[in-house]
């Protein structure tokens, strides 16, 4: 049986988890923090969260995952079947990923209290959080979802890209990123309605306290 190892606070396990639950794919998880044990670097070769192990072997990277789980189960596809749909998609989670949560993450240890926020990385988020959110603007128009119609790993990505994105805009820039983006409000709401991501995001919030506990070192 498939396995999935991570922990539910994680946003990027979300990503896998809600596709995996999308998609109706058997698997079991195994809770880990990133690490740098050989025994997980083994697994996730930066020791990243999270990883997937499958009977031919282990794989990490979110999105990559994410492509492997729909092109070997085709089930509840998440990626379009139209081949400039399929590349639409994908760049709009590149862009999610790279030029949102990426910025947005260098400040996560700050909102953490795990470290004090450098101001020169504060003013860089903040200039890389205002191109990322017109390229989304530029992308973007939910009709109901991301990609028109029907759900994709686009919708999956920006939702649980949005959790760290928000965390640190809100915290430290006072900024509502959801409420810049035409119809992203709606699309949030709409998402959040999901069994799938109710589940998920109970499992987040009774995870929380281990999570910050091993963060802050307790
Ligand atoms: N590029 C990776 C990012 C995964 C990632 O950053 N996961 C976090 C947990 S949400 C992590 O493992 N952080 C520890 C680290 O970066 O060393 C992916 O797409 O899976």
């Amino acid at each position: 049986m498939l396995k999935l190892y991570g922990f539910a606070v994680s946003n990027y396990f979300n990503m896998v988890k809600h596709s995996l639950l999308h998609k109706g794919i058997d698997f079991d998880e195994v809770t880990v923090y990133p690490s740098a044990e050989p025994d997980y670097l083994r697994k996730s070769p930066l020791g990243k969260v999270p990883c997937i192990e499958t009977d031919q072997g282990f794989l990490a990277e979110t999105s990559v995952i994410v492509e492997y789980l729909d092109a070997r189960y085709p089930e509840q596809p998440l990626l379009p079947s139209d081949e400039w749909q399929r590349a639409k998609c994908r760049e709009l989670m590149k862009i999610v990923e790279l030029y949102l949560e990426l910025p947005a993450r260098r400040l996560l240890p700050a909102v953490l209290g795990a470290a004090k926020a450098d101001d020169g990385v504060v003013a860089e988020v903040a200039e890389a959080l205002d191109k990322g959110v017109r390229a989304l603007s530029a992308l973007v128009s939910p009709q109901p979802f991301v990609m028109g119609e029907q759900i994709t790993a686009a919708d999956i990505v920006l939702r649980y890209a949005l959790v760290v994105v928000e965390l640190v805009s809100g915290a430290l820039y006072q900024r509502d990123i959801c409420a810049e983006v035409a119809g992203l409000p709606e699309w949030k709401a709409r998402m959040a309605e999901m069994p799938i991501s109710q589940q998920l995001d109970a499992e987040s919030e009774k995870a929380m306290a281990a999570f910050m506990a091993m963060v802050q070192g307790k």
